[in-house]
């Protein structure tokens, strides 16, 4: 079994709080900054064995990661074995179909060393140890960004920005996640720790790396008054149902919808495949015909539960530990379909190989139109939440049900998305060293 002492928290399990505040840094004093992280940092860093329990659950849960640029300002020239995260983010932003004029400023570059992540059941809290670490750190540190993220309010909250319930499908650790829920896809732990079994890299990690991980960061803003003007009808909640995916596979059109009731279930919401329902075997045919869900869906394209062989689609599986950031929509921009205020979502992945996870699935599932490859239509489409071609207008098949359900191939009737609904503000790779690494880090 893994040793739960030593991750930090957010990596396997999450944050747990309603709040999180996501603190980008640079690093100006690298000696003092090690002394501090020796004696004061490293005690504050929640583990995976803390977070589990709402006995030893800390008031606000610190995690602490670190940029390629950031170990180097500490010293640390071990080559941790992945080459994405060692030239950072913004080297990959044309790869991931990012426009690099979108980005903020402070991530357009390899400007920051560091992210704070701060958790906790309300901003105050969290204000209250930001204000303690910083007066620990002093001037060693500046900060150059900050993101606060907070979960939906009331009936919304566990909902992205959209309105679609996020944070339900997660791959099993083998040795670690218990119960299994049916659906979840049991995985070796090395798929997300380094050092661990599976970890494609092993051999090349150095030894105070293991039980680390690769975190992802993005700012993805969602344009939500716009995406809510989005003919609504067939088209709305064809999307949503492409998004949320959770539909009841035994409903046929047209009862077939998303049901809150399902959603909620950890032993239905995840249990399902992209087969056609009627087969009696599943993962028999699944390439003529998309009634269980557009081949384009978003949850299709990034886990395509019976597209692929499990040996192809498992090395691509991560951890999400998302929030959303950003108020409501008011009625002002309801009124006028038209973003005025920033919201989005503050996307967290963890994998052992920023290449297997973030990227690949971004580039060569999500945005690429033949993917799920083999399919009876061969331009599927990107997927139409988060899939882009450059911002431009993206041909989507499956999302029209009118049509579809007359004839199952009649690819000519593509929808037609407008405008990309969410926009990347960029972000950056970091790595979440076990807590003996931070110490070892802290000793460089
Ligand atoms: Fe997605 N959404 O609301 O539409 N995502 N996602 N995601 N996503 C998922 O199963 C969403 C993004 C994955 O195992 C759900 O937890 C939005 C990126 C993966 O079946 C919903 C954004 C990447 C899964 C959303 C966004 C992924 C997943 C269903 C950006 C990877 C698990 C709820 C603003 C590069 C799939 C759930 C599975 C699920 C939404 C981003 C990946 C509702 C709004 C960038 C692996």
């Amino acid at each position: 079994s893994l040793n739960t002492d030593n991750i930090q928290s957010d990596v396997l399990v999450g944050m747990r709080k309603a709040t999180e505040l996501f603190v980008f840094f640079k690093i100006n004093n690298p000696a003092t900054f090690k002394s501090k992280l020796s004696s004061d940092i490293i005690p504050l860093i929640t583990t995976t064995t803390e977070i589990q329990s709402v006995d030893t659950q800390p008031v606000t849960a610190v995690n602490l990661a670190f940029s390629q640029t950031g170990l180097h300002a500490l010293g640390v020239t071990d080559d941790l074995g992945d080459p994405n995260f060692s030239t950072g983010q913004f080297a990959d932003a044309v790869t991931v179909g990012d426009n690099p004029s979108t980005w903020n400023t402070a991530f357009a570059g390899t400007s920051i060393h560091g992210a704070f992540l701060l958790a906790s059941d309300t901003v105050a809290h969290i204000n209250t140890q930001l204000a303690s670490i910083q007066s620990t750190l002093g001037a060693s540190i500046t900060v150059l960004y900050e993101l606060q993220g907070a979960a939906r309010p009331g009936s919304e909250s566990g909902h992205e920005h959209f309105g679609f319930m996020d944070g339900i499908s997660q791959p099993a650790v083998s040795g670690f996640t218990n119960p299994i829920y049916p659906g979840q896809t049991p995985v070796d732990a090395g798929l997300f720790l380094l050092g661990e079994a599976s970890d494609p890299n092993i051999t090349a990690r150095p030894t105070w790396t293991k039980d680390g991980s690769f975190l992802v960061f993005r700012q993805l803003q969602q344009l939500v008054p716009e995406f809510t003007k989005f003919p609504k009808g067939r088209l709305y909640w064809a999307l949503a149902w492409s998004a949320a995916g959770r539909v009841e596979p035994r409903f046929s059109f047209p009862q077939r919808k998303t049901t809150p009731v399902l959603a909620a279930d950890p032993n239905r919401n995840n249990n399902f495949t992209f087969t056609f329902p009627n087969l009696p075997e599943p993962g028999t045919e699944n390439h003529f015909n998309q009634t269980n869900c557009p081949f384009s869906a978003h949850i299709r394209k990034v886990h395509p539960r019976g597209d692929l062989d499990p040996s192809v689609e498992n090395p691509h599986f991560i951890i999400r530990s998302s929030i959303p950031y950003g108020g409501e929509v008011t009625s002002a921009e309801t009124a006028s379909a038209k973003t005025a205020n920033d919201r989005g979502l503050a996307f967290v992945a963890y994998q052992s190989n920023i290449f297997n996870g973030f990227v690949f699935l971004q580039s060569i599932w999500i945005n690429n139109v033949g993917f799920p490859f083999g399919k009876v239509d061969p331009t599927v489409g990107v997927d139409p939440i988060i899939g882009t071609l450059s911002g431009g207008p993206k041909n989507i098949s499956g999302l029209d049900p009118a049509v579809f359900y007359l004839n199952q191939t009649d690819v000519a009737h593509d929808v037609v998305i407008p405008q990309d609904y969410v926009v990347s503000r960029g972000g950056e790779y970091f790595f979440s060293p076990s807590l003996s690494g931070l110490s070892h880090i802290a000793a460089a």
